[in-house]
């Protein structure tokens, strides 16, 4: 059972598409360990896009990013980081295949909805980044006696 890091982008909750995302995920199969929404400031989104310090993007995706609230989310499931990255789709709207995330709900080549983690190594740094384990939680109910 794999858990991935997945955040619902400035876009994608202006947009009003928080439902629809998540209810993909829910229906897919996958368990929501954790979720929030909340705004990320410039540090942690420069912590987190790090690998593209110094490309012609990178301050732009940093603005975008801090630029309003995002969902942020832990999913769980099997083979849940290459899933969701095929759920997402290619990196921009107007190159990702209709059925995925980026290629039903947008065209852009900057403003690309949503954001999951590319391996095991990156999911486990990113869920630390932005969650304490006790925010996380395994799904099931424990009824008071
Ligand atoms: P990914 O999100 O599909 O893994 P990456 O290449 O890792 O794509 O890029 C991270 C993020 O940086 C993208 O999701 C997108 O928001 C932004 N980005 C990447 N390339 C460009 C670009 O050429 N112009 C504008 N934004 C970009
Ligand atoms: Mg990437």
């Amino acid at each position: 059972m794999e858990r991935t890091l997945i955040i619902l982008k400035p876009d994608a909750v202006a947009r009003g598409l928080i439902g629809t995302i998540i209810e993909r995920f829910e229906r897919k199969g996958f368990h929501i360990l954790a979720i929030k929404l909340t705004r990320m400031n410039a540090s942690t989104a420069q912590e987190h896009y790090a690998m593209h310090k110094g490309k012609p993007f990178y301050q732009g995706l940093i603005n975008f990013m801090t630029a309003g609230p995002v969902v942020l989310l832990v999913l769980q499931g099997e083979h849940a980081i290459e899933v969701v990255r095929k759920m997402m789709g290619a990196t921009f709207g107007f190159q990702a295949e209709p059925g995925t995330i980026r290629g039903d709900f947008g065209l852009s080549s900057s403003l690309n909805l949503i954001h999951g983690s590319d391996s095991p190594e990156a999911a486990q740094v990113e869920i630390e980044r932005f969650f304490t384990p006790t925010e996380l939680f395994d799904g099931s109910i424990r009824v008071p006696k």
